[in-house]
């Protein structure tokens, strides 16, 4: 017993933690249909010991299918998520295609699992560096209030694809062995210029906007007040690229309305809160670091500490593993809620 389950991009770096993270969590699964794009079709997958070959996702492809999770690019979720809903599936799509569409619910299920009750067929799977900042400022919002937020991210490589993490090994390579080299990927692949990543921090994720913001950045912003339902929330982010291959790390400011809390009270909340991992201790040197944190699902939060001239004012530093609560973890946890709340 079990469901009809889609992975589309089932060979791409998130499509895999997919795959993964399905077998670790023994989701109910009666039928498995393994789709990509055209070009990575055919190649083969093992799950539960079982060898699949990886189809063309086509509209009929999703035939029978009872759950799909997308994660293919937002071109191929625009072209057939629809189909596949049209089809009596529920999509749980990781793409930006369809987040701030208002009839979609964009869920983190620490923080708004209730919306998943309004989907329409398609729910969207939030942005890697927002999901991993809400799960921590929820717990905040609901105890004390919450007024603003402001992000500066640490963001690795893994997020912008397999083809990045390449990248940073050849150019590192490259660099040691005195060799030249010529970035063609990062900052953006389809941007005009190239720079090096390997030894650098560049501050460009996605494209610019003509706000001066980029596109990663206004994800931060508009996927945080949206999750959290607050329209009027202060939330500003700069986004940095480092040389990290998984793992993204955020140093984040926030003001709460409350001005009699201690930072031990924040740190004994966020212990207590689902999906967090506190490691906090300045006298053991104690702190979350991506290294530590690739292949786990939680999100860690340390380096909790009140602000000198704000009485309400916290600082905070939040790492998690951008290809799993990012990613591939919170779309399978949302088929759990799903399967949960008796929506499928
Ligand atoms: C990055 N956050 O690190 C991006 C990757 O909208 O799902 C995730 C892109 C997205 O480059």
């Amino acid at each position: 017993r079990g469901y009809h389950v889609a992975v589309v991009g089932a060979t791409g770096a998130v499509g895999q933690q997919m795959l993964n993270t399905l077998e670790k969590r023994n989701f109910p699964i009666s039928k498995l249909t393994l789709l990509s794009s055209e070009r990575s079709a055919g190649k083969k997958v093992t799950f539960r010991d079982e060898e699949y070959t990886v189809q063309t996702a086509t509209p009929d492809s999703f035939e029978g299918v009872q759950i799909a999770l997308f994660s293919a690019g937002g071109s191929v979720s625009k072209e057939l998520a629809p189909e596949a809903v049209k089809r009596g599936a529920i999509v749980v799509d990781n793409t930006s295609a369809y987040r701030m569409d208002e009839n979609v619910p964009l869920v983190v299920p620490e923080v708004n699992e209730e919306a998943l009750k309004n989907h329409n067929g398609i729910i969207a799977n939030p942005n890697c560096s927002t999901i991993q900042m809400v799960v921590a400022l929820e717990p905040l919002r609901k105890q004390y209030g919450l007024s603003k937020v402001i992000v500066s991210t640490y963001q690795a490589v893994s997020g912008a694809g397999a083809a990045a993490i390449n990248e940073l090994r050849e150019q590192s390579q490259a660099i040691l062995n005195g060799d030249s080299f010529s970035p063609e990927i990062l900052p953006v692949k389809g941007d005009e210029k190239h720079y090096q990543i390997a030894f650098n921090a560049i501050p460009q994720i996605d494209k610019f906007q003509d706000n001066g913001f980029t596109f990663e950045e206004m994800k931060m912003i508009n996927e945080t007040k949206k999750i959290m339902d607050m329209s009027q929330l202060h939330v500003a982010a700069t986004c940095v690229r480092l040389p990290v291959e998984t793992g993204h790390s955020e140093s984040v400011y926030v003001e709460i309305d409350d001005l009699n809390v201690s930072a031990e009270q924040v740190k004994q909340l966020l212990k207590e809160s689902d999906g967090i991992t506190l490691q906090d201790d300045p006298s053991q040197q104690l702190y979350p670091m991506p290294a530590d944190c690739v292949g786990k699902n939680d999100v860690f939060v340390g380096r909790i500490r009140k602000d000198l001239d704000r009485d309400n004012g916290f600082h905070m530093w939040i790492v998690s593993d951008n290809l799993l609560k990012g990613a591939a973890w919170n779309s399978v946890q949302i088929a759990e809620s799903l399967v949960k709340l008796k929506l499928v």
